[in-house]
């Protein structure tokens, strides 16, 4: 689980814990994890039963997105990642590469009241942090060193990040943070005499309805001070933006020839049988994908191919609970918001940022945009 040899200690509180490195070159190096007291790593099966039972007796039906990650749906994200109709996290991937050096210099200058000072990253929903790392090793190679802090849901990613960090780029110090940033107050840890700059890259802010994503950057914007910085990744919307996408590359990006995204999608369901004891049959239910324009977002759904009858037994919030579906109806799981240069722009401001540069690939898929907390 740790090939490199790196050692987990747990110290007695039961909820922050020390992951000591012990063979990267130049000696051992340390860095903490603090966890939420509730281990909210894993959401209980309490509030899968919440979500459940309001989503599935409402109309239309809904399923919240985050109902995809557990261990199974984790991985198939990261296998998403990789599909050859998923451009996002590549061509991310790709601006980071080509324009790193500019990214941090422009980071790096003061705009506003707050003492220039050597940057500090923070990343919400960091994961596994893989693309992370070439931001920071320029980060590094531009002033001697850098502390990063990550901040996501899942223990087991933020070891995998740091792991991975620490044994790849020299002159990182990582202090992890295990939380719910969508649900929780951000436990930012500020520096003294540093400028921090917010990550919020992979298109995650596009997961939330524009109320949702203005009060996640609000809520950021609470923990920052003018002059701090954020970097956000944003998938484009199609023939909006003088470019070359089409809705189709956008539809097959989630509907897959492998049917990956399938079956990332189905999971839930096979999610509500183990945690909640349903009786789903994952063979009546079809993944479906909608473009919609007026939206501007990608919806994902999952279409009961029969009229048939599910039952979720009893729990701690309530009684066992039928649902019906008509052949064709649908449980609406996931948004995946698509944007312009202009709308990407409106929502920094409607949380007190402003755009200060913004990045994309050749092809005008996606854009990676530097904001200044005002
Ligand atoms: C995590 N998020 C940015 C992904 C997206 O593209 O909206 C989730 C996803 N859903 C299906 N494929 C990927």
């Amino acid at each position: 689980m740790h090939p490199i040899g790196a050692a987990v200690e747990f110290l007695p509180e039961g909820c922050i814990f020390r992951l000591t490195q012990n063979c990267i070159p130049g000696g051992i190096r340390v860095s903490t994890f603090a966890v939420a007291p509730e281990g909210i790593a894993n959401r209980t099966n309490e509030s899968v039963a919440r979500e459940a039972r309001g989503g599935l007796t409402a109309t239309p039906k809904t399923l919240s997105p985050w109902l995809f990650y557990d261990q199974v749906g984790s991985h198939l994200f990261e296998e998403i990642t990789e599909l050859p109709e998923y451009y996002l996290t590549r061509t991310e991937r790709g601006i980071f590469a080509a324009h790193a050096e500019e990214i941090l210099r422009e980071a790096a200058i003061a705009h506003g009241p707050h003492p220039p000072g050597k940057l500090t990253l923070i990343e919400l929903g960091a994961g596994t942090a893989t693309k992370t790392g070439i931001l920071l090793a320029e980060a590094v190679r531009q002033q001697g060193d850098i502390v990063y802090q990550p901040v996501d849901v899942s223990e087991t990613a933020l070891a995998e990040a740091t792991e991975n960090i620490l044994t790849n780029i020299p002159g990182v110090t990582v202090r992890c943070q295990v939380a719910d940033y969508t649900r929780e107050g951000l436990p930012l840890d500020r520096l003294r005499n540093t400028r921090t700059l917010a990550l919020y890259i992979g298109s995650s802010i596009g997961n939330f309805t524009p109320a949702g994503a203005k009060e996640v950057l609000r809520n950021l914007r609470a923990q920052l001070l003018p002059g701090d910085k954020l970097l956000l990744g944003t998938d484009l919307a199609p023939n909006g933006n003088g470019g070359h996408k089409t809705e189709a590359i956008l539809l097959a990006a989630y509907d897959d020839a492998a049917g990956t995204t399938a079956a990332f999608n189905l999971n839930v369901l096979t999610r509500l049988n183990r945690d909640l004891g349903a009786n789903f049959d994952t063979e009546n239910f079809r993944h479906k994908v909608i473009w919609s324009p007026s939206e501007s977002r990608i919806e994902m759904h999952l279409e009961s191919l029969v009229a048939q009858r599910v039952t979720i037994p009893a729990n701690g919030i309530g009684g066992a609970l039928k649902v019906r579906f008509a052949a064709g109806e649908t449980i609406h799981t996931e948004n995946s918001y698509k944007f312009t240069p202009a709308t990407v722009e409106a929502l920094l401001a409607s949380a007190d940022f402003s755009a200060t540069k913004s990045w994309q690939d050749p092809r005008h898929l996606f854009a990676v945009t530097l904001a200044t907390a005002v």
